[in-house]
């Protein structure tokens, strides 16, 4: 059985613990991959080859790193099909999905923060009248660790390591241990590409064993983490008392607000989208919607006939539009809401029910699920599920929806359908959340600050805002006569 072995100091290694994690194609449920059991001594040898490599990639000038970099968005671009079918089998969405967004969206990511860093500037400050000029230096950390998650696997992995790269650092990264595979294959390409040995080392294993050990190491001075927000905190708790860097970009239970002036078949072809691309598993997706009450009705009609028209089937059948959930206990997760929402009063409106998919039986597949809720105080309207479920609910006045919107524990984002510009200004300042997205879902300038406020995490990442994060400012003031 294939085996998804370490890649440390420019090559692939096995694990010290000799032990390997089973890895599932959740389409059928079956084993088909050995992942590495890594632990803290991998995550030493990943360390001791990124604190080697570091002298030298920090000094490497800006057009060799951006240059490298490039190759890898390019070979990335060039292996489109073989890392697309990687992820649709390790993740279970549609192959369709990882071709048009997954796999290209981790190219531009290389390719844009290649460009970016050609960009990046730093600040002087002149202080008129006391002959003192100030300027800054935007310098390297050094050894970062970048951890991700399982629902977009190389897409959420390469976010990360892209603008540590391409400012300077070098990186210990970790993917989840539920979707190791295209992570892995892109140690390959950083060989082709010619990225010096050490300046990218990948180590697989779970969050408590190598997660951890990356958190908890003394040296690694900063951390960019995607997941869940009760992993969060924890790491937030691990890495305080050491005073590292820290970016997390955590869970969300983002509002999509509908009012009676939107364009409204526009509305319902993205909301069918922002309530359930990637079977729901997105940190962005809609899962709130709250419509205006005097399009509720027809709203409800409409949006259910659509969703009955998903087809829900495996990742590599090309009509399919909903694949299989990620993992076994996640599915059994997003399924205990549904019968939560029934014992909390509210109503299934279509779906919650598992699929069996024909020569597939046991993959881990749901129904998209609407469920109508009758306050947004219920917990199905207040945790994340991360699956495909959406709640609807009517509200009557625009403040209504305000509260409502902001009365949750997270802050990602929201989006928002009305064609009043006035409207659109009073909610985009008033709505807590760190991305708005008015008339339009998911639509990712990557120049943009991404994160979130509350519960939803600490930071910014894209554009400028990750290449901050990764560097250090060190103001320089020099005093002169004239
Ligand atoms: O993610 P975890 P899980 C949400 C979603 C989901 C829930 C839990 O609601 O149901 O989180 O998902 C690593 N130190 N999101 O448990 O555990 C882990 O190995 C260091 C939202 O699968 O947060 C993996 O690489 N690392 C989200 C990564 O953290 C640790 C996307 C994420 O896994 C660690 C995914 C530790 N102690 C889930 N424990 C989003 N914001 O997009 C785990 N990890």
């Amino acid at each position: 059985m294939k085996k998804i072995l370490n890649y440390i100091n420019g090559t692939y290694c096995e694990p010290f613990s000799g032990d390997w994690l089973d890895n599932y194609n959740p389409s059928k449920g079956e084993v088909y991959s050995k992942i590495a059991y890594s632990s803290s001594e991998d995550v030493e040898k990943a360390y001791e080859a990124a604190k080697e490599a570091f002298p030298s990639w920090s000094n490497t000038t800006i057009e060799e790193r951006s240059k490298i970099l490039l190759k890898i968005a390019t070979l990335i671009e060039e292996n489109l099909d073989s890392l697309a079918e990687a992820e649709a089998l390790d993740n279970g969405k549609p192959l369709s999905l990882a071709k048009a967004v997954d796999i290209p969206r981790a190219s531009s990511n290389f390719r844009f923060f290649a460009n970016a860093i050609t960009q990046f500037a730093s600040e002087a400050h002149e202080s008129v009248g006391l002959n003192t000029m100030n300027f800054t230096l935007r310098q390297p950390i050094g050894v970062v660790g970048c951890i991700s998650p399982w629902n977009l696997p190389l897409y959420l992995f390469t976010w990360k390591i892209a603008p540590a790269l391409a400012s300077g650092n070098t990186v210990i990264a970790k993917p989840s241990e539920i979707t190791p595979m295209t992570a892995y294959l892109l140690g390959d390409i950083c060989i082709k590409a010619g990225l010096p040995k050490g300046v990218l080392n990948i180590v697989h294993g779970t969050g408590p064993s190598a997660g951890q050990a990356i958190v908890a190491h003394p040296n690694i001075k900063a951390i960019s983490f995607t997941g869940g927000t009760a992993t969060g905190e924890h790491i937030a708790r691990t890495a305080a008392p050491m005073f590292k860097k820290l970016s997390l970009e955590l869970g969300g239970k983002n509002p999509n607000l509908i009012f009676a002036d939107c364009n409204y078949d526009k509305m319902l072809s993205v909301t069918l989208k922002s309530s359930f691309a990637n079977q729901g598993q997105i940190c962005l997706c809609g899962s709130r919607i709250f419509v205006e009450k005097s399009i509720y009705s027809k709203f409800k009609e409409d949006f259910v006939s659509k969703v009955k028209e998903l087809k829900v089937g495996n990742p590599f059948d090309g009509d399919t539009t909903i694949g299989a959930l990620v993992s076994k206990s996640h599915l059994e997760k997003v399924r205990s809401y549904i019968d939560l929402a029934k014992e909390e009063g509210s109503k299934i409106l279509c779906g919650g029910n598992t699929v069996t998919v024909e020569g597939s039986e046991n993959g881990y597949y749901l129904e998209p699920t609407v469920i109508e809720v009758n306050n947004n105080d219920c917990r199905v309207n207040q945790e994340e599920i991360f699956g495909p479920i959406v709640t609807i609910m009517p509200f009557e006045t625009e403040d209504e929806a305000l509260q409502m919107a902001n009365n949750v524990k997270y802050g990602l984002s929201a989006t928002l359908w009305t064609n009043n510009l006035d409207r659109t200004m009073r909610l985009s300042k008033r709505i807590e959340a760190g991305i708005i997205w008015v008339n339009t879902w998911l639509n990712r300038d990557l120049r943009t600050p991404f994160g979130g406020v509350k519960n939803s995490g600490v930071g910014r990442e894209g554009g400028f805002e990750a290449l901050k994060f990764f560097t250090e400012a060190k103001n320089i003031c020099i005093k002169y006569d004239e």
